[in-house]
């Protein structure tokens, strides 16, 4: 990942003027309240009372009147602006807060605000260098992935943030917050919508909030962030950041009453009654299902659970599964995950649920929208909310250590479902290209030498000869036996290929294995009695490498 130098940095800023223009959209949450007697309240007159009297956010320079376009027939309200003092990039940021009349906690906002701030944006997006929306926290990842759907072909900043705390007390996070916001809106020409917040940026529809209290509230668990601010230095990984396409004008989709569209979260145990009670709601479009680790849920007795959703699906409800992990993705190598694909379940990859529930609302709203096609796009990526896993990204020549894992998952799946030619596809890419090139990134010495790379793709092989003792093909452990994958390698759960042939029944395997030398554990030979059959316990326990 390259970082660009403060100096590099500033080559990219959207002007080189030595003022920028940023439109602060205030919608609610901490960063505005006050106290109540019932607790924290938010609190309108925001400009007024929170920034005009701090000199970060108003170096004392007249003001002048900025005029928002507030409607399609383009009325206008009138703002007085404020001025920040001159950034590290000798730029001052010149902005002016709109308050919504209706300040919100952001438990209560949905659909409606999100196009209420979509709209707002939409109408000023050429008049202002970047855009700013305060917000509560609790759902702002939501509303960060609404509007990176809503809004495409974007050619600004919209940077949501807000606080932990309120503006107003002591110990704040409010502050930095929109301060870094204020100059990432009006600095850099990041064309995405982002979540700015304890000094990272990152992409909108990445973020999660997991933490209730700390500073430190939102994490992007499967992409790394756009930009770290650090005292007076901005780092902005320009290799991550969507490329603005100049050609194209922004559009504002609207979004699916969100009614149309649920979010249920599988548990130990789960009933086919509560499953049917959420897929009989009326009205009922998508549901975004929480499964388990790599995307696997309950079947139900008698399958009753499966074969619930996929009359569900079948009847057009469009059902996409997303871990309840932060990190990972949904990956159908495990039986009971292509069990849910084989229904009709669609494969949230790696996304988050925010970005999953979001996109099914945009998606399900688009004109001409089909089931297929809400099927089909959900699993693409539209504004980077998710990697495409399944995509060829091995063919790539000068693929890199990001793309291990995806190669890995790539070839687990393809020996699972017994695809000898996918295998074959990866062994030779991997044996011919992958072990002479360098990291794309050009970074980490454990892939840019050919060296280690051998060692990254053994330890792959090694890993994979357990899912290829299961496999349907006898051909695939063939070759990876062929291509130099350990025959008594353990997994880890301390199990070797041999155990878990045997354990699987696939006697073929089993004879195969032993013609390389296979052997089982000692510790797997204490259970090999009651778990294997018979005439495996002829087998010999050794050291295992
Ligand atoms: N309840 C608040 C909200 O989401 C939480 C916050 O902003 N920190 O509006």
């Amino acid at each position: 990942m390259s970082q660009l130098s403060q100096s590099e940095n500033c080559h990219r800023n959207t002007m080189a003027t030595s003022e920028g223009r940023v439109l602060v959209i205030m919608t609610g949450g901490t960063i505005g309240m006050q106290r109540s007697p019932s607790g924290n309240i938010p609190a309108a007159g925001f400009q007024h009372s929170c920034l005009a009297g701090i000199p970060l956010f108003n170096d004392g320079s007249p003001s002048i009147t900025i005029d928002v376009v507030i409607n399609t027939k383009g009325d206008i309200r009138a703002h007085n602006s404020l001025q920040t003092p001159p950034s590290a990039y000798q730029r001052r940021v010149k902005y002016v807060v709109f308050e919504f009349d209706n300040l919100v906690d952001s438990c209560s906002a949905g659909a409606r605000e999100w196009t209420n701030i979509a709209e707002i944006v939409f109408y000023n997006h050429d008049l202002f260098d970047g855009f700013v929306v305060l917000h509560g926290t609790d759902t702002l990842a939501y509303t960060s992935s609404a509007l990176s759907f809503m809004l495409k072909g974007l050619r600004k900043p919209v940077i949501l943030t807000g606080a932990q705390a309120p503006m107003r007390e002591l110990q704040s996070d409010a502050i930095h917050n929109l301060l870094g916001s204020l100059v990432i809106a009006s600095h850099f020409k990041i064309a995405e919508v982002c979540l700015y917040f304890n000094n990272q940026l990152l992409r909108g529809n990445r973020a999660t909030k997991t933490s209730a209290s700390d500073f430190a509230a939102f994490e992007s668990p499967n992409f790394p962030p756009l930009a770290i601010i650090s005292s007076s230095k901005t780092e902005v990984s320009w290799n991550l950041i969507c490329e603005p396409n100049e050609t194209q004008s922004l559009t504002l989709q609207k979004l699916l009453d969100t009614k149309q569209v649920a979010t249920l979260r599988v548990f130990p145990g789960i009933s086919p009654e509560m499953i049917n009670a959420v897929l009989k709601l009326k009205g009922l479009r998508g549901l975004v299902l929480e499964t388990f680790g790599p995307g696997s849920a309950p079947l139900g007795p008698d399958l009753a659970i499966i074969k619930a959703l996929a009359r569900a699906a079948a009847d057009g409800i469009v059902i996409v599964s997303v871990s309840q992990c932060l990190r990972g993705s949904v990956n159908p190598i495990y039986d009971s995950v292509a069990t849910l694909s084989k229904a009709g379940i669609v494969a949230g990859i790696d996304m988050t649920t925010e970005a999953t529930f979001t996109k099914l609302t945009y998606l399900l709203a688009l004109p001409n929208a089909t089931t297929q096609s809400v099927a089909d796009d959900m699993t693409k990526s539209l504004r980077g909310e998710l990697r495409e896993t399944w995509k060829p990204v091995f063919k790539h020549p000068n693929v890199g250590v990001l793309e291990n894992d995806i190669v890995f998952s790539d070839l687990c799946h393809a020996i699972s479902i017994g695809d000898v030619g996918r295998v074959q596809e990866i062994l030779n890419f991997q044996g011919r290209s992958y072990l002479s090139h360098s990291d794309y990134m050009g970074n980490t010495p454990l892939v840019s030498s050919p060296k280690s790379q051998q060692l990254l793709l053994l330890q792959m092989l090694k890993l994979v000869q357990h899912v290829a003792a299961i496999s349907p093909s006898i051909t695939i452990l063939r070759l990876l036996l062929l291509n130099g994958a350990l025959v008594n390698a353990l997994n880890r759960t301390s199990n070797t290929p041999l155990f878990l042939a045997a354990r699987a029944g696939q006697e073929q395997h089993i004879s195969f294995l032993m013609q390389y030398g296979a052997c089982i554990s000692a510790d797997e030979q204490r259970v090999a009695d009651i778990l294997l059959p018979t005439q495996t316990r002829v087998w010999k326990t050794v050291e295992i490498i």
